[in-house]
């Protein structure tokens, strides 16, 4: 046999990870490090073992079996080795818990776990960021029963009594749009609410519970007008028979994920508050999944490149190892200040979140926090596919071969952009978040993150394009159809500036801290891609073009 090729290794993913050693040594108090580190350490040994797993056995989707052989309906779903072990590891390290302890870090310290577990999990996280965002909704809500029945559930640190919770809001009426809702909710005779209706995207079907947006009989149409109820699917160990699951889909990616159109024929259900804004009401749970999908896009583009180095260090060509080639060398660092970008903003948000959630920001920052979410989850959700697919072509013809375990990656980016809200949808939600004075908490955040930098050929440009971006929100005055026709280009610009100036901030703290000149070349790099993503409205040419 000729010449073969040594495989790409993945090393430590906690240990070998040098950004987010960096991140919580310069912004988490000492004392909390111990136990963070530990759980950080068993996550980083688990991501490795998997990854190995993944390398060495054939890949499997999960299977529904609606019947059993003596015709009851069963619906069991059987799911992947990494889905059966999901709630034991989320238990035993915190993953979800962790999020909700009363510390302004806590939110930090949870993505940190997060950002180890999510490809291991094989995409286990999207139940976990929904059952997070229910909890949270539910504490918003304040709606004492509900609190008192579902959250020691879903904030458990004990594999026996942790639950799952969906989040069921598409229909086939509507995904971006859930404003024509057909499920309807119903009083029995007993008092009862009840749901009745389809539901399309199903990503937690095997939880036991679930926030499920429906109108109340008789109540008007539009968004306004939908209550947000809770539902259990389980009695004991059997799914209850008001639930029945129609399909798995068979998607593009995420394929361990067992996403259901599922059908509610009357399941018991209970309001978290009052009859109606029930979009209003489930918005944590889309604040809360999209820092979730944010910190996760992020963790792919870590592995993607982290296994592009190390392969572009064993595989030769043209006489030499690939990092030693000028052009692919650079494409290496083009991608990585990006990644760097992308990490620096997910994980502001996600310390963001805590000190809001827990009282300890400063005024500006819940306008702050508000803005950089959907920034964070539409820029990072575009960026994994791009970085994914570089990091594929990286590895030459042999990115494309299924059994390298490298497409997956790619397939399973695109989902980053898609659920929780198309890029378009969330360049909208921040000019709904733009509302007001909220460009000002950004304006003070970056004045802030700034703050003991002192290269222009950095600050310069981060002030330039900020300075351009609310220009061009002054010159949209009250053409809202121009204003949309811009938003994306908007978004991507104020997403830019954020993520290069807390690269800066980083770079500021690393130098002086230990004498590392990593993060300024990142920052560097990141400038010199450009922050500027304006876009000229053009309607006219857009209508001819679409002619
Ligand atoms: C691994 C990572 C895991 C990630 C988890 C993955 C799970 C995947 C499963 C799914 O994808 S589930 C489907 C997710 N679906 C969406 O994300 C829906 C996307 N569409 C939107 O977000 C639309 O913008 C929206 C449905 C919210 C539009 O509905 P409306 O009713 O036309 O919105 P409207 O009237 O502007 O807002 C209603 C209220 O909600 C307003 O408050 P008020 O009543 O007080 O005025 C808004 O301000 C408020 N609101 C809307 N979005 C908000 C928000 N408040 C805070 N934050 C937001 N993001």
């Amino acid at each position: 046999m000729g010449f073969l090729q040594d495989a790409p290794q993945l090393a430590h993913p906690w240990r070998g990870d040098r950004l987010l050693h960096a991140l919580l040594d310069r912004a988490l108090p000492r004392e909390r490090r111990p136990a963070l580190d530990a759980d950080l350490d068993a996550l980083g040994s688990h991501a490795q073992l998997a990854w190995q797993r993944a390398c060495t056995t054939t890949r499997r989707k999960p299977v529904l079996t609606q019947w059993d052989a003596w015709g009851r309906r069963v619906d069991r779903i059987e799911l992947t080795a990494a889905w059966q072990e999901g709630s034991s590891i989320t238990t035993r390290h915190a993953v979800l818990a962790a999020g909700h302890v009363e510390n302004e870090h806590a939110r930090l310290e949870q993505f940190a776990r997060v950002y180890l577990y999510h490809v291991a999990s094989e995409f286990y996280t999207c139940p976990l960021a929904m059952t997070d965002g229910a909890a949270t909704a539910l504490k918003a809500c304040g709606n004492q029963a509900l609190i008192e029945r579902a959250l020691p559930h879903f904030l458990s640190r004990d594999i026996a009594t942790f639950w799952l919770s969906g989040q069921w809001m598409t229909e086939t009426v509507g995904g971006s749009d859930v404003g024509d809702t057909e499920t309807v909710a119903r009083r029995d005779d007993a008092g009862q609410w009840r749901l009745h209706g389809r539901k399309w995207f199903s990503s937690a079907v095997v939880g036991e519970a679930a926030l499920a947006l429906a109108r109340p009989e008789g109540a008007a149409a539009g968004p306004a007008a939908l209550a947000l109820f809770y539902v259990e699917t389980m009695n004991g160990d059997r799914r209850k028979p008001e639930l029945q699951i129609d399909r798995l889909k068979d998607k593009l990616g995420t394929h361990e994920l067992p996403t259901a159109e599922i059908q509610l024929d009357g399941l018991p259900a209970w309001p978290l508050a009052e009859l109606a804004n029930g979009v209003r009401q489930v918005a944590p749970v889309l604040n809360v999944t999209r820092s979730w999908n944010a910190i996760c896009a992020v963790a792919s583009m870590a592995r993607a490149i982290a296994l592009a180095r190390d392969y572009a260090a064993r595989r030769q060509a043209f006489g030499r190892p690939l990092i030693e080639q000028p052009l692919h060398a650079r494409t290496l660092a083009d991608m990585q200040a990006e990644f760097e970008g992308a990490f620096a903003l997910a994980f502001e948000v996600a310390h963001l979140l805590g000190r809001v959630e827990q009282n300890a920001a400063a005024p500006h920052e819940a306008a702050l926090l508000r803005l950089l979410t959907p920034l964070a989850k539409l820029w990072t959700g575009k960026l994994a596919v791009k970085v994914c697919s570089e990091a594929l072509e990286c590895f030459g013809g042999a990115g494309y071969i299924e059994d390298t375990g490298l497409p997956q990656l790619l397939r399973d980016a695109q989902v980053y952009a898609i659920w929780e809200g198309t890029t378009n949808v969330l360049s909208l939600d921040s000019l709904r978040a733009l509302a007001g004075d909220h460009l000002d908490s950004l304006h003070a955040a970056i004045d802030d993150w700034l703050d003991g930098c002192d290269d222009a050929a950095t600050t310069t440009p981060i002030r330039a394009a900020l300075t351009a971006a609310a220009g061009y929100l002054d010159s949209q005055g009250t053409d809202r159809m121009s204003l949309e026709a811009g938003a994306r280009g908007l978004a991507l610009t104020l997403a830019r500036c954020a993520a290069a100036a807390l690269l800066a901030r980083q770079a500021t703290w690393s130098v002086q801290q230990c004498g590392d000149q990593r993060p300024a070349a990142a920052v560097r790099r990141f400038v010199s891609h450009g922050l500027d993503r304006l876009v000229s409205p053009e309607t006219a040419d857009t209508a001819l073009l679409l002619g």
